[in-house]
């Protein structure tokens, strides 16, 4: 377990969501269907949850009402403006500056805002740590659809200036209208997607860095912008644009119509040549990931006949006992990432480079829902005890 990357150990505790391998992911004890039933909606008429629903429950352990949900997007957007300094240094960065960079760095220039370090250099006492953690939490969360936007835009929009929060749109469709979209169905699958990518209990890469360097009472801007560091990673979160890459390249080289034998040359070709076939396996996951099979709900009824999601369902098939045949990998099975692309693409949101940005605005979420439990309970600094090989061959009376 020491050499394979702590898989199985467990050492942390994490209140906001537990990670059944078969079942998949549950938050504060609901699961994602039950979370698209009992969680409020778009002015109680969309369909799927709002994330601030979602967040109330990860914060609070309870299911909000319309009225409580609505409440926090109407606190998000009075704390949705950014200071001076983080506009013009993301006007600065230079357009081959990958959007993961670009959206770290400016949620670290964001601690010049942070009131948990304020206080604390103010030498607050250590009980009310968790309020000025609540307030970061607050500020962060609602600040960063606006940093989204600005790299989305820079990127992608010649510059065009987001357009204003508007205060009687919610946190994801003032998003979406600041990246210049407006299709209500394509709000309707964003607040889905910044529902379900938000927390996967403590250990993923994310989650947990976030965790270790607040533990050292690092500001919660420094500490989020830590976690999204690891999202940036492709064997974490840039497997949803790794994704789309290689699923890219496959329809540039087999063509439109791919036949199933086709499929199965072409995934043992990435395999051969030592790669990863992104989108599939799970450090704990043992089936297919619930947030995968929940985005092909999603798809197959807004567009079920769209070409790219014949082609990623019939990826579905085939993979799977491709990665059984190679008995290496422990879940064969599709992950979240394997599957978000391909809807971001049918709303006309094609650039892939930019698909794990999103998946960080959603994971602030449950990081941030995190710190402040870790805050309230007082958790110590992280710090968990290393050997060395000799020191384990000695422990073990190994030669
Ligand atoms: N394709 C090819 N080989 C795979 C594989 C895949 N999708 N998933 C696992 N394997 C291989 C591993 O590379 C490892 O090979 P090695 O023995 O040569 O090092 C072996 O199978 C055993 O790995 P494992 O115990 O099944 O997985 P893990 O817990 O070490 O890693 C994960 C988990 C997700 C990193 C891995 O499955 C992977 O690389 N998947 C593809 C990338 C991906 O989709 N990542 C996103 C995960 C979800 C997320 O965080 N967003």
């Amino acid at each position: 377990m020491m050499y394979g990357g702590m898989r199985g150990i467990k050492g942390l505790v994490t209140e906001t969501s537990v990670l059944d391998p078969d079942e998949g992911i549950r938050f504060r004890g609901y699961s994602i269907p039950e979370c698209q039933k009992i969680l409020p909606t778009a002015g109680g008429k969309g369909e799927e949850p709002l994330p601030e629903g979602l967040f109330w429950l990860l914060v609070t352990g309870q299911v909000p009402t319309q009225a409580q949900a609505d409440s926090i997007t109407q606190e998000w957007n009075n704390r949705a403006a950014l200071p001076n300094h983080v506009i013009t240094m993301l006007n600065n960065f230079p357009s081959n500056l990958h959007p993961m960079s670009q959206f770290s760095a400016a949620i670290t220039a964001l601690n010049s805002e942070s009131k948990f370090a304020k206080a604390y250099a103010e030498g607050v006492n250590k009980k009310l740590y968790w309020e000025y953690t609540y307030e970061d939490s607050m500020d962060m969360i609602a600040k960063l659809p606006t940093v989204a936007a600005i790299i989305y835009n820079n990127l992608y929009r010649d510059g065009a200036t987001p357009a204003a929060i508007d205060n009687n749109k919610d946190w994801t469709a003032n998003f979406v209208k600041m990246i210049g979209f407006e299709d209500p169905a394509f709000v309707e699958l964003m607040r889905l997607y910044f529902t379900i990518h938000s927390d996967h209990e403590g250990g993923n890469v994310s989650a947990h860095t976030t965790h270790l360097v607040g533990s050292a009472l690092s500001d919660p801007y420094l500490s989020f912008a830590a976690g999204i560091n690891g999202l940036a990673g492709p064997l974490h979160g840039l497997a949803n644009q790794e994704v789309l890459g290689w699923v890219t390249k496959l329809q540039e080289e087999l063509g439109g119509e791919v036949s199933d034998d086709q499929l199965r040359n072409f995934i043992w070709n990435t395999l051969k040549s030592g790669q990863v076939v992104p989108g599939y396996g799970h450090a704990v996951l043992r089936k297919t990931d619930p947030r995968y099979t929940c985005q092909r709900e999603f798809a197959l009824k807004h567009l079920p006949n769209d070409p790219l999601f014949k082609l990623v369902s019939q990826i579905y098939k085939v993979v799977p006992d491709i990665l059984i045949e190679q008995g290496k990998a422990k879940n064969p099975w599709p992950n979240v990432d394997a599957h978000s692309g391909v809807l971001l693409q049918y709303y006309k949101l094609t650039q892939m480079n930019y698909y794990t940005v999103l998946f960080g605005v959603s994971r602030a979420l449950g990081c941030m829902a995190s710190l402040i439990w870790d805050r309230a309970l007082g958790l110590p600094i992280e710090r968990p005890k290393s050997f060395d090989t000799p020191g384990l061959k000695k422990l073990v009376g190994a030669k």
